[in-house]
């Protein structure tokens, strides 16, 4: 059957039945003594209603070949349809009389019904046949319906939801003589057609409830029910919801008659909450009248609506509530919601110190926790009210954090127990794109927090900027369509429709586990703040707000009028809280000091308590642990869960399984040994953000994903010990300012977890750039809370171009709090971490596996938390040398701040003429430099693996032990970039200790810049090979004989090697000699097979086509080169990552006791050294006229 031929059956049998039951109708009606009711099939089967519902051609197909199967598969209904058989619809169609209303048929106009009686259809079948009048019943039903229709869906437009009377609804139009809300904008095309007869009986369409239990209504009555419900006080925006049990729902709620209405007690109730929000706000009026604080007077209702909420949550089982919201009426939330002892809140007026640390916020911005009693539900319930910086809305994502971390640890895995409520500003709501970003992560599934509840308290002006100015959306709501929340816009005048939406919401969220919106549309009172004059640039708006009644005395005539209360006990109420007030007030007044810290919103419990704060427990593990851990992260999931991997993952592991054999890790391992071992001690590990699950570089490949079957994937580290902590690791929504802020909330929770958040490049970070800043920055100076929280920001100069070179470590180093210029006491024994308790955060440039697994560890072996800023390597993670052996992770092995030279030049330092600082991948290349040019003696490196705090005794300690040594700080980043300016004053405040130091550090990397990189491969190289020279000199000749002879060694080699093409994955093993021995300070090729992610990194020498000795240039296979030196190498000549640590004999024969050097005296830092790039430099044939590589993406 073609769904043309089906969807005109459908129209004729829907015209059919109608005009069947319209021709008993007419029959009953021309008796003149009937009134309807049924229950006839056709009316009370769905499957008829659902027609008139627009059902699908698609269901009814699907229909029809059940019936040709089997005809009695479906309804006999339908046989008529589909085969015109003898079961006969009318015969299922008793049409009952009963009672009380009088249909009534609009009178025929004959030319409308001959235009309808055309012979044929649209689609050329004949038209069937029908009385006349019945046409014209069919099409009333139908306009009816598309008016309810039109109310549910565009009610809201006409809806009366402004206090002030800006945005009127066009109430003009009349269709009875009676004032309607709802105009053309609402009912357009219908307007006209059918309100001749207003008595006229009509049937109610299964899709609204406005009857209740009654099936017809008089159009009149249909008309003032759908009046009062869409275009009251309420309007409500539900129809951009895609699922019909939620709009069925929602319509259930809203259209049941008399479900809404408050009863007395209620109401009451209301009234009680009401004095208390314009109470405190009238009494702080009273009291601090030219001091900010941000009143709610005009959206006073926000409080009681609130409350509400928690109430109806509470109820349903919620104990736990999360409330992040801005300045606007906080200090009542802190009052009236969280119950905060008004003292506490006064106090904070009073101008009085604090006697704990820390810069301390205004007033507005404080959090709070406070556990209490409902006296409502009588329950228990937490709630937290988030502390949030100025920035409107970025508190957003933060909370969501809190809530969803907490949700795990309670084992809430739908969102029962917590509650996330957000409440907005109307300009903020719309104009900060950190609400759109916060609102995605609602249905993810590792974000998700099964629904929150937002609130705006819309007052209909930002600051001074009317809504015509700041949004082109007709609602500051219309973000939230992008998840379908449905919402719920309110006038704020009317107090029971606010307490309606806060019902509905709450039992919205519980029953859909969704967001869902209540916009509060009301007024401000006063200016922007108490101080501020609104009449400058609101004129109109405020000479009408000065002659409103506040919300209060409306609400209190009315029920005073409806007998609910008395004026006298009206009055009792309000002066009852006046007198809590002013008790409050003379107890504020006694109180000398406030404490930062009785403003936590994440105390953690029994985490301080007993614990020494400076001791830095140990963070290396057993070779057993490293054993379990490798060998199950390098094994494919058990044979029997018969998962398809990739080929290239099968290599992958293998590599893995070798290196665990050979008893060394590169740095997915080491990641891996970090989470793993605190999963086994229980510590949860959550690592988030963009495309983290198999890593930005492909480097580790944490879900495997099977290969022909959707959605089955395999996670090695969930399956490690069968007691271990969960681990979870997932890729984010594409956003830095909403997932870092999340992540942030979720560390902030609990400080048992590790939790990271690691950015596609570091280059995006600043995307959140304000949660870097004001939360995580100065989140525990201001508002005395902690988080661990784990940046990873993948930074290296790669040739990659300006926006994927660079995380940006200029900016969070000088956003460290310590002091340059104060050379800390590093003879106190607890110094290490003591360093790491008073800094803000701590910024790390690791270099070796080993150190990131330290550096990770100990974010939850310290007895604080602070935030870690990592720096991560993108080529280093396939780097043959960046490889740690198993003892730098085992018991005796920590985290190291710096690392030693511990070649040849540390071996005398007294010999050594440079000594260069370095920190990160550079120190890959300087090695490998430093052997090219032949000074392995004369040039010693140093890495400074964590920049902040500065390791001053450590560095020091090397000042100290290279006593001759020119002192060099080699970055790979611009000089305004990178570590120099952070570093530079502290090594001049280090060598200033000292009395008899003369020298100071000078700066070789690239020249100052605007932008972080270049984009140009040749000018990348160019600036390389500057800064190489500036600290090396040029190559000698004997220096170029010998590499060229290397050079020709491989490329003779490698021509050999593709003689006979090499099968994928046997290659064969480098071979050892000269060239082995020399490579080994190179960069050689990358361990894994290069994916497409991995080929995004170029390496950072030479343009392969003019670089004989570049991988590609080899034609080597590049896959296991690099693996099979590895093991060649183990035992033969040292690594450096695999030697990083200065035996203890070793480090005392370098103790500063030691050495005999000299100390000259100290002399003024000398103008650093001219740029690398600015200075001429003699071109090597290699770097004239390189061929430009490919671009990165
Ligand atoms: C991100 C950000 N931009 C600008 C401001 C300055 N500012 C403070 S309040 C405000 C107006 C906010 O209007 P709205 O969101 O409607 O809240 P209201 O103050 O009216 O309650 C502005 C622009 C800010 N705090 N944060």
């Amino acid at each position: 059957m073609n769904q043309c031929r089906l969807r005109s059956l459908v129209q004729m049998k829907r015209k059919l039945a109608l005009a069947q039951l319209a021709t008993d109708h007419h029959i009953l009606a021309q008796l003149g003594l009937r009134t309807l009711k049924t229950s006839s099939p056709l009316c009370g089967a769905h499957d008829l209603d659902s027609f008139a519902n627009g059902c699908s051609a698609a269901y009814i197909e699907r229909l029809y070949s059940k019936w040709k199967r089997n005809p009695k598969s479906v309804d006999e209904s339908w046989d008529e349809l589909f085969g015109g058989g003898e079961r006969s619809v009318s015969k299922r169609m008793p049409v009952q009389t009963s009672h009380s209303r009088k249909y009534r048929r609009a009178p025929v106009e004959r030319t409308v019904v001959k235009a309808r009686l055309g012979e044929r259809t649209a689609s050329g079948a004949p038209a069937p046949s029908a009385p006349p009048s019945d046409w014209k019943n069919i099409d009333d039903h139908h306009t009816i319906q598309a008016i309810i229709r039109a109310y549910q869906s565009r009610g809201h437009l006409a809806a009366d939801l402004d206090p002030l009377g800006i945005i009127i609804p066009d109430k003009g139009a009349s269709v009875d003589g009676s004032q309607r809300n709802a105009a053309r904008e609402v009912l357009r095309q219908h307007y006209s057609y059918i309100f001749g007869d207003l008595n006229a009986m009509f049937k109610l369409p299964s899709s609204t409830m406005i009857g209740g239990d009654e099936e017809f209504l008089p159009l009149r009555e249909i008309l003032d029910r759908l009046e009062r419900i869409y275009c009251g006080h309420i309007g409500v925006e539900y129809m951009q919801i895609t699922s019909l049990t939620k709009t069925t729902w929602i319509r259930d709620r809203f259209e049941k008659p008399g479900s809404l209405d408050l009863n007395k007690e209620e109401k009451k109730l209301l009234l009680e909450r009401l004095i208390r929000a314009t109470g405190f706000e009238n009494f702080l009026a009273k009291k601090f009248s030219s001091e900010k604080r941000f009143g709610l007077e005009g959206c006073d209702i926000m409080i009681p609506t609130i409350k509400e909420v928690v109430d109806r949550s509470t109820n349903m089982g919620v104990e736990s509530i999360y409330i992040g919201m801005a300045h606007r009426g906080r200090l009542n939330v802190l009052a009236n919601i969280c119950r905060k002892p008004i003292a506490d809140i006064l106090s904070q007026f009073h101008g009085l110190a604090a006697t704990d640390s820390g810069s301390g916020d205004v007033k507005y911005h404080l959090g709070v926790f406070q556990e209490r009693l409902n006296r409502q539900t009588n329950r228990m319930v937490r709630i937290t009210v988030v502390a949030n910086p100025s920035h409107l809305e970025h508190v957003n994502p933060v909370l969501l954090g809190k809530a969803r971390a907490e949700m795990f640890q309670r084992g809430d895995t739908c969102g029962n127990k917590v509650l996330p409520i957000i409440i907005h500003g109307d300009a903020s709501f719309c104009g900060q794109g950190v609400v759109y970003e916060s609102m995605h992560l609602s249905d993810l599934p590792n974000y998700s927090t099964y629904g929150t509840i937002h609130i705006v308290t819309n007052n209909q002006v930002g600051f001074t900027t009317d809504p015509r100015f700041s949004r082109s959306s007709r609602y500051c709501t219309d973000v939230a369509k992008v998840v379908s929340a449905p919402i719920l816009h309110v006038n704020a005048d009317d107090p029971e429709a606010c307490i309606k939406c806060a019902r509905i919401a709450a039992d919205y969220r519980h029953k859909f586990k969704k967001d869902v919106v209540i916009d509060i549309v009301g007024y401000r009172r006063n200016g922007h703040n108490e101080a501020d004059e609104p009449m400058f640039t609101q004129p109109l708006m405020y000479q009408r707000i000065r002659k409103l009644k506040t919300c209060l005395q409306l609400y209190s005539e009315k029920l005073i009028k409806e007998g609910v209360v008395s004026d006298n006990e009206f009055k009792a109420m309000v002066s009852q809280y006046d007198k809590i007030c002013e008790e409050a007030w003379t107890e504020s007044k006694t109180m000398k000091s406030i404490k930062y810290s009785s403003w936590i919103d994440s105390p953690w419990p029994g985490f301080f308590e007993g614990r020494d704060r400076l001791e830095l427990c140990p963070t290396g593990i057993s070779t057993d642990t490293l054993k379990t851990i490798g060998e199950i992260f390098s094994s494919p999931p058990p044979p029997e869960h018969k998962f398809e991997m990739h080929k290239g993952i099968h290599r992958i592991l293998a590599l893995r399984k070798q290196m665990v054999e050979d008893k060394v890790a590169d740095w997915s391992l080491g990641e891996a040994f970090a989470f793993g071992s605190l999963l086994k001690e229980g510590i949860h590990v959550r690592l988030s953000g963009q495309d983290v699950e198999r890593g930005t570089f492909s480097h580790r490949h944490h879900v495997l994903h099977h290969q022909t079957a959707d959605k089955v994937v395999y996670t090695a580290l969930d399956h490690l010990y069968p007691d271990q902590a969960p681990y979870s690791v997932s890729n984010s929504s594409l956003s830095e300012c909403a997932v870092l802020g999340f992540e942030h909330g979720y560390s902030m929770a609990s400080p048992h977890a590790l939790v990271m958040w690691e950015g596609q490049f570091g280059d995006f970070c600043n995307t959140a750039q304000c949660i870097i800043d004001t939360f995580i920055a100065s989140g525990e100076t201001k508002w005395v809370r902690q988080s661990g929280v784990v940046l990873l920001l993948p930074h290296g100069m790669e040739g990659m171009g300006p926006e994927h070179s660079s995380g940006r470590m200029e900016r969070f180093l000088q956003m460290s709090d310590d002091d340059p210029d104060v050379y800390p006491d590093t003879c106190d024994c607890d110094f290490v971490a003591r360093q790491l308790m008073n800094i803000n955060w701590i910024v790390t440039n690791l270099s070796t596996p080993a150190n990131i697994f330290h550096g990770l560890r100990r974010q939850v072996k310290m007895g604080f938390r602070k935030p870690l800023i990592n720096f991560s390597p993108k080529s280093l993670l396939r780097h043959p040398l960046a490889r740690s052996p198993f003892k730098d992770f085992n018991e005796c092995s920590c985290f190291q701040r710096i690392i030693p030279d511990n070649g040849p030049a540390g071996k005398k330092p007294e010999c050594v003429k440079k000594l260069i600082f370095c920190s990160g991948k550079i120190y890959y290349d300087l090695f490998k430099e430093r052997d090219d040019h032949e000074q392995v003696e004369s040039v010693a490196l140093v890495r400074v693996e964590q920049l902040c705090p500065f390791p001053y005794d450590l560095i020091s300690q090397q000042l100290e032990l290279y006593p001759k040594a020119e002192l060099i700080w080699a970055q790979e980043e611009h000089k305004n970039m990178g570590g120099w300016f952070y570093v530079q004053p502290r090594f001049d405040t280090a060598l200033l200790k000292n009395e008899s130091e003369t020298r100071c550090v000078s700066y070789h990397g690239r020249p100052p810049s605007s932008s972080p990189a270049t984009g140009n491969k040749v000018q990348h190289y160019k600036e390389y090979k500057a800064i190489i020279k500036s600290i090396f000199g040029e190559l000698t000749p004997e220096n170029k004989a010998r590499l060229e002879a290397i050079i020709k060694e491989q490329q003779d080699k490698a021509k050999a090697d593709s003689a006979p093409p090499a099968k994928s994955g046997s290659s064969p093993p480098a071979k050892k000699g000269t060239s082995d021995k020399k490579r080994s300070g190179s960069v050689p090729a990358p361990a894994a097979e290069p994916t497409a992610a991995a080929a995004e990194i170029p390496s950072m020498k030479e343009p392969p086509s003019k670089n004989p000795r570049s991988p590609a240039k080899r034609g080597t296979s590049p896959s296991y080169k690099g693996e099979t030196s590895i093991k060649k190498r183990s035992g033969s000549a040292p690594v450096p990552s695999t030697a990083p640590s200065p035996s203890p004999k070793a480090q005392a024969d370098r103790s500063p006791s030691n050495t005999t050097a000299s100390r000259p005296h100290f002399v003024k830092r000398k103008p650093a050294q001219e740029p690398a790039s600015k200075r001429k430099t003699q071109k090597t044939p290699e770097e004239e006229e390189p061929e430009p590589t490919t671009p990165q993406a």
